[in-house]
């Protein structure tokens, strides 16, 4: 039964995985004790195999060993198994779509275009970040309707799904921004999304969950140069 001491949770994952570090954080928010096993994403545990057969990926939650895979899926499984920690998800059927439907832009825009840009130079680069600016400003527009009355102080009470998956990528943008010099979240442009990550950030939570922009911007700088400059194959 969810919620009783002896339940197992274990979660699959790897440091940087923005998939893995949204399925920490919404555990950590309900107050779930979790167990976590850090992947070599080249030399992956045989549990990650036998439990993610299908995508061989980060992250996978192995409840009472039952695993669920993909990141959405299991957020949505957490917010269904336990339900008396915050809720992710609205109660009114079309403010729950409303979330999901944003989660879902978050989750499918962000992550390929941002890494693109990161690791290009150039046209493809140039291409890529305005394709990034577009989707922030769609992303901005979408965000109003949540928040009429501006950015509130967030708690664990008050998060939504959104905030979860929106903290677990866009929270990282500062890394891309200090790796190109430029700015991506831009306070001038896209006002309420800044404020709204900048209050992300802030959190505890967050802060514990995301991997540190130091480790990022590293990470960030070697696939960049593996990319740009890749080694010769003789
Ligand atoms: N759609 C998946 C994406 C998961 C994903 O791409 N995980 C990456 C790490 S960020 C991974 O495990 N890569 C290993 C591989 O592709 O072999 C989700 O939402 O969980």
């Amino acid at each position: 039964m969810a919620g009783e001491k002896s339940e197992s949770v274990i979660v699959h994952g790897f440091w940087a995985s923005p998939y893995s570090k949204r399925v920490e954080l919404a555990l950590k928010l309900k107050g779930i004790p979790y167990e976590y096993v850090e992947e070599d994403l080249k030399n992956k545990t045989p549990e990650l195999l036998k439990y993610n057969p299908v995508y061989k990926k980060v992250p996978v939650l192995v409840h009472n060993g039952k695993p669920i895979a993909e990141s959405l899926v299991i957020l949505q499984y957490i917010e269904d198994t336990w339900k008396n920690g915050p809720h992710l998800l609205p109660e009114d059927p079309y403010k729950r779509a409303q979330v999901r439907f944003w989660v879902d832009f978050v989750h499918q825009k962000f992550s390929g275009i941002m890494m693109t840009a990161a690791k290009t130079e150039g046209e493809t680069q140039e291409k890529a970040l305005n394709e990034v600016y577009e989707l922030l400003k769609v992303l901005e527009e979408g965000i109003k309707s949540f928040y009429p009355d501006g950015i509130p102080t967030f708690e664990a009470e008050n998060l939504s799904l959104l905030e979860v998956v929106a903290s677990s990528i866009l929270c990282l943008f500062k890394a891309p921004e200090e790796i190109l010099g430029i700015k991506v979240i831009d306070p001038e442009i896209t006002p309420l999304l800044f404020s709204w990550v900048e209050a992300l950030r802030e959190l505890s939570l967050v802060q514990e969950t995301i991997p540190s922009h130091e480790k990022i911007v590293a990470l960030l700088g070697t696939l960049r140069q593996l990319a740009i400059n890749p080694p010769s194959q003789s």
